[in-house]
């Protein structure tokens, strides 16, 4: 398994996981800005296009972030060969970033068969120009990914409340990092409830967009507060939600987490979806997280309102959850 984090935003994802520490994941930032790259943590670092950049950066222009991307791409090739699975993170609406994971999600597919997994963060709707270019590389995506995980930061904003800019990035972060390190450890390692691989394929093989929701809560009915949350403030603007073909529902919880707890996140997802829809669900065990849960449902083939016009979007939102999310 193997994550590439690519330009400022995916570089800066990369860092929190490896400060945190995976188990079974290969970590690899790659950059065309030199010096961001000095600060960066991973296991691999590689500087991408020194000829066409000479390491200072594409300053937004995701067509140079391609063609660096060209220069050095058996390189990072080299990097992931033999992973199963590539998550390429990035943050869309720069130029690196955004330019590398549409060259790479088509390439490491042909070079490896690896299972790619997209997980992307979306530009401020502000950022104009950045989010017209964000929405052209999404869709790209989620052609060549087998799924792409979005996270709209105009999203973000309303469940993270009113923080700083730079922090709210780093909620971002630290979202799309906890992500990967469940997703992967309750692959590679004994955990609780294991997720196999196989499980995995078939809930995101070839599935398009897929949106995350995260709950958190220590209270005594900690998994029903944190699965709530969870489904209900998902990070992307999704059309329909009963329209997801895959759910995977993923728990943590300290020492004193049990298996019934975590069985019945299963089941309150279970009961919000339609019949239809596959859910694999996983759980582990953090000895920091002593009387707390976390929640995270990743619905997978789902469709975004992201770049259309609100108005038209939000009744229908609105009526599904309701019919749907009843229970709540
Ligand atoms: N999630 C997250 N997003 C970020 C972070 N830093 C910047 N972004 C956002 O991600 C988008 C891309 O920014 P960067 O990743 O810095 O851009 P880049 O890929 O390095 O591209 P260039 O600098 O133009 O070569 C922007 O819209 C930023 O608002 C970060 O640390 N985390
Ligand atoms: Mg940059």
């Amino acid at each position: 398994m193997s994550v590439v984090g690519a330009g400022g935003a995916g570089s800066n994802i990369v860092s929190w996981i490896k400060t945190k520490g995976i188990t079974g994941g290969k970590l690899i930032a790659i950059n065309t800005d030199a010096a961001h790259l000095g600060i960066t943590k991973a296991d691999r670092r590689i500087l991408i296009g020194p000829k066409l950049t000479n390491g200072r950066g594409c300053g937004g222009y995701a067509e140079k972030g391609m063609q660096a991307t060209r220069e050095s791409l058996s390189e990072v090739i080299k990097e992931v060969h033999g992973s199963n699975i590539v998550f390429l993170c990035a943050g869309l609406g720069g130029g690196t970033g955004t330019g590398a994971v549409q060259i790479l999600a088509d390439e490491i597919k042909r070079a490896t068969g690896a299972l790619v997994v997209g997980v992307v963060t979306l530009p401020f709707a502000v950022e104009r120009y950045r989010y017209t270019m964000a929405k052209e590389a999404l869709a790209n995506l989620q052609r060549s990914c087998d799924t792409v995980v979005a996270i709209d930061n105009n999203r973000l904003t309303r469940v993270a409340g009113n923080l700083p800019l730079q922090q709210a990035l780093g909620v971002a972060n630290e979202l799309v990092g906890q992500f990967i390190k469940g997703t992967t450890e309750t692959i590679t390692t004994a955990s609780l409830i294991n997720i196999d691989f196989a499980d995995l394929t078939a809930i995101m093989e070839g599935r398009g967009l897929a949106a995350i929701g995260v709950g958190y809560n220590d209270g005594i009915d900690r998994i029903e507060q944190s699965t709530r949350m969870a489904l209900d403030t998902q990070l992307l603007d999704v059309k329909d939600m009963s329209m997801a073909h895959g759910a995977l529902v993923h728990v943590t919880g300290g020492d004193d987490i049990t298996l019934e707890e975590v069985t019945r996140a299963g089941e309150l997802v279970t009961r919000s979806l339609p019949k239809d829809v596959r859910i694999v669900w996983g759980a582990r065990v953090d000895p920091t997280m002593k009387g707390k849960a976390r929640v995270m449902v990743v619905l997978t083939g789902v469709e975004s309102t992201f770049g259309e016009v609100k108005e038209v979007a939000a009744p229908i939102v609105a009526e599904k959850r309701r019919r749907y999310f009843g229970v709540f």
